[in-house]
């Protein structure tokens, strides 16, 4: 394909969230966070679903492998230099709320948390690299889980908006690009990831959940809003878990159907987010669910007035529809349901693959929004072999991000206004939904295993050479 289909200074690089690589869960002054509960292993989906689960450490039962992730808090330095030998021009990473504010409620933040990422942002821009910081990745204060009931609260709205003016007023000479929220919409599949609750009843996945993110939504703008009068010229970023929706067949019922599953998972926040407004088609839905949000007087002028500046989104796979689904069309690898789509390959972990799905994913959000674009997630989980020569040949890796540049490339040529591109996990870290290790995501490895042994050892597996030559071409040698 021709090069020059990226524009000049599009923003390659690669992404992480400081739960799933950090480590150092009870080091500087942090404090617990959800994820530093969340065991390890299989039983993790399991559990984030169960309604019950009493989110307490229980080492004696379980492992807990995001308390050590991958020690990123005592070895970014290494990493940060190994980033740099790819040739990242941005590096998306998350603050962890509870090293800033360890309970989520103090009145004054944490300076030993503060001084942690002044010295990641300094050691970024000693090489040249820009932070995409997300305030907000999977990791709620626990404390702000057990004693407000996360976002249900609407006293999280200022906790949060006091978090953020802390860390734009601390980062405003070293960060220009921020999200507020990580998969804002994830909400909907996995409550207490992106809604610090556990739906316990029924009717807490409709009033509940929605009078959470009405709260989450008034906080995103607040801190948008913050954000441009402290840090004049930054950029703010939603962010959205994006799965583009196919109906099964022509049957006009499915294609209604996956039409209706679509505006809920991938428009309704980020209709908010970018227009401003809540989508019209919301309304029926709140009215067939008995959902009456408790909006405050100036909320939606603050959402109003608080839209995005670009969207940003996550792109792993592509979902097909129907209405009435048989036990054995259901596609299970997907985190967010369908049936399997018979055109398609599948991960390890059954998730489908599908790089078509992102060039109609970057039309449809450009079509529909017509603001920049940031793909700020998009990898291949997989395991991978370390060969006798210490070697790690992850050709599938590198087919499967080739094939979605190219669909990049092709949606650039479309008509679309897209600004950079961050492969999830450019180093191997702590699965979000599985909890292991040994679904990995990088271009360097990291010598950990599920069972919580290794060394941390880091190496550089064949994607690591192949992504620096597509940097270094500005996505011409693919
Ligand atoms: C996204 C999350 C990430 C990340 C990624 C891959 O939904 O934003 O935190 O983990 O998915 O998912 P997994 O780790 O489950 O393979």
């Amino acid at each position: 394909m021709s090069g020059n289909r990226f524009p000049k200074g599009f923003l390659w690089g690669g992404a992480t969230a400081a739960n799933q690589l950090e480590g150092a869960y009870r080091e500087g002054g942090k404090g617990l966070n959800v994820p530093d509960v969340l065991p390890g292993g299989k039983i993790r989906h399991q559990l984030i679903s169960d309604p019950h689960f009493d989110l307490e450490i229980k080492e004696e039962v379980y492992t807990y492998p995001n308390q050590e992730g991958i020690d990123f808090y005592h070895r970014y330095k290494g990493d940060i230099a190994l980033f740099a030998e790819m040739g990242f021009k941005v590096y998306r990473m998350s603050i962890a709320w509870s090293r800033i504010f360890p309970n989520g409620d103090e009145e004054t933040p944490n300076e030993e948390g503060l001084a942690f990422y002044d010295r990641v942002f300094d050691e970024l821009h000693q090489y040249g690299i820009e932070p995409v910081v997300t305030i907000s990745h999977y990791e709620m204060p626990l404390h702000l889980v057990k004693a407000y009931g996360g976002w249900r609260n609407r006293e999280l709205i200022a906790l949060f908006e006091r978090y953020a003016k802390v860390v734009f007023t601390r980062y405003k000479s070293k960060v220009k690009y921020w999200i507020t929220f990580n998969e804002i919409n994830s909400g909907l599949v996995m409550p207490i990831y992106g809604l610090g609750f556990m739906v316990e009843k029924e009717e807490d996945k409709y009033q509940a959940t929605f009078q959470a993110f009405h709260h989450q939504f008034v906080a995103s703008a607040l801190a948008v809003k913050a954000c441009h009068e402290i840090i004049p010229g930054s950029k703010v970023g939603n962010m959205i878990l994006y799965v583009p929706t196919y109906s099964y067949d022509a049957n006009p019922e499915n294609v209604l159907f996956a039409l209706e599953e679509e505006r809920l998972l991938n428009y309704f926040c980020g209709d908010v987010q970018v227009r401003g407004e809540y989508p019209s088609f919301i309304k029926r839905y709140f009215k067939e669910h008995h959902i009456q949000l408790d909006i405050e007087k100036g909320d939606l002028e603050i959402i109003r007035e608080g839209t995005v500046d670009f969207i940003g989104f996550s792109y792993y796979m592509s979902r097909t529809e129907k209405k009435d689904k048989s036990s054995e069309q259901v596609s299970e690898g997907n985190i967010v349901g369908g049936v399997k789509n018979p055109f398609l390959a599948r991960s390890d972990w059954g998730w489908e693959i599908d790089p078509i799905g992102l060039r109609i994913s970057l039309n449809q959000l450009y079509d529909r929004y017509q603001k920049p674009l940031f793909i700020v997630e998009n990898g291949f989980g997989a395991y991978d072999k370390v060969e006798k020569d210490g070697s790690i040949q992850d050709d599938y890796r590198i087919d499967y991000i080739r094939s979605h540049i190219q669909a990049m490339g092709e949606a650039i040529e479309d008509g679309v206004d897209l600004m950079g591109y961050t492969t999830w996990g450019c180093i191997d870290l702590v699965s979000n939904s599985t909890g292991e290790m040994s679904k990995r995501y990088g271009f360097i490895y990291v010598d950990k295993h599920d069972d919580g042994s290794g060394t941390l050892e880091r190496k550089r597996k064949k994607s690591f050479f192949w992504y620096k030559d597509v940097i270094a071409t500005n996505g011409e040698k693919l």
